[in-house]
């Protein structure tokens, strides 16, 4: 168990990527939820995805440049839109975008080829596309009717077949990172778990995979959460945005001082955590400038800072 957990001790700092159909709106990750758009009208983003700026080799290239370790993507997040090939629904970008193309494989090797550690973000409990997954308090309620809802439908169909698909034909993953577990049993979130480790037994799973205290194999601290003092329980980590958004947000230019992001880090990092670091590509496929300028500033920063 804990040999299992010292690479991602030793990794201390990773990078987040949250990208998806949402970077078109541009209006963040919860597009969807905050404006009731219908399922039909939201497939219809699909149409116009085509991210041909999109580099595995850069992104990659920038996550070892600044430092980091380990990358951890939204393989599908609450919209429920897929960006890999999956099998099991047509929702997702190589069957109902353009583009065609499988940024997750491509993802794959280069990390691979760079010696980076690829991670998953798996929302298994919210999917606004699907009508039978079943949260305990944010649910496409403007689509469907909760009481014709059948939870295990989504959970046998969507969530345990595609996250199967992820750990099975990607290679080696580093960690599955889910998501707002809210309204999930203890059952269902311990055979997630199982699921987990019984595909890859060396891939870890976040605490957020429950509401359930106690599972996952380490911790994921709450939204951009820096805890008081160092903690001697379970290893942690925040995740944490350059702004003030996960997805691409285009009027969200709050950005943190490259300072400031340099002290969470040594502040996370000396009470014995992991920083896990958000960018939100655009919908060219681009990494935005600003996040593109803080990375290299911190990696430099690291690189001054290291002994030889
Ligand atoms: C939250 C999610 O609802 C946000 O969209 C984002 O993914 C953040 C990291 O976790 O719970």
């Amino acid at each position: 168990e804990k040999s299992r957990l010292q690479w991602w001790k030793d990794a201390k700092f990773g990078l987040f990527i949250h990208w998806g159909l949402y970077a078109l709106p541009a209006k963040g990750e919860w597009a969807m939820y905050a404006a009731r758009t219908p399922v039909a009208e939201y497939e219809q983003l699909a149409k116009q995805f085509n991210p041909v700026k999109f580099s595995a080799k850069e992104w990659v290239n920038l996550a070892k440049t600044a430092g980091m370790k380990y990358l951890v993507i939204t393989a599908k997040h609450h919209d429920g839109f897929a960006m890999f090939h999956s099998k099991v629904e047509k929702f997702n970008i190589v069957d109902a975008t353009p583009f065609q193309r499988d940024p997750i494989k491509e993802l794959a090797e280069e990390c691979q080829k760079q010696g980076i550690k690829l991670c998953f973000y798996y929302s298994h409990v919210i999917d606004w596309h699907h009508p039978h997954s079943i949260h305990e308090y944010y649910n496409n309620t403007w689509d469907y009717q909760l009481e014709d809802k059948a939870f295990y439908r989504y959970w046998n169909q969507i969530a345990k077949p595609q996250v199967k698909e992820l750990l099975t034909r990607y290679g080696p993953i580093g960690l599955m990172w889910f998501d707002t577990a809210g309204g999930l049993s203890k059952k269902d979130s311990r055979e997630m778990v199982d699921l987990v480790h019984n595909l890859q037994p060396d891939c870890l799973v976040n605490s957020r995979v429950s509401h359930w205290p106690g599972m996952g194999d380490y911790q994921s601290k709450g939204d951009n959460e820096i805890p008081m003092y160092a903690e001697d329980t379970k290893p942690w980590e925040t995740p944490m945005t350059l702004n003030k958004s996960w997805g691409y947000h285009i009027q969200d230019q709050d950005w943190k001082k490259p300072e400031s992001i340099i002290y969470k880090l040594v502040n996370i990092v000396s009470k014995g955590g992991n920083l896990l670091l958000n960018v939100g590509p655009t919908a060219e496929g681009l990494i935005p400038e600003q996040s593109t300028k803080r990375l290299l500033e911190i990696g430099d920063w690291i690189n001054r800072n290291s002994e030889a």
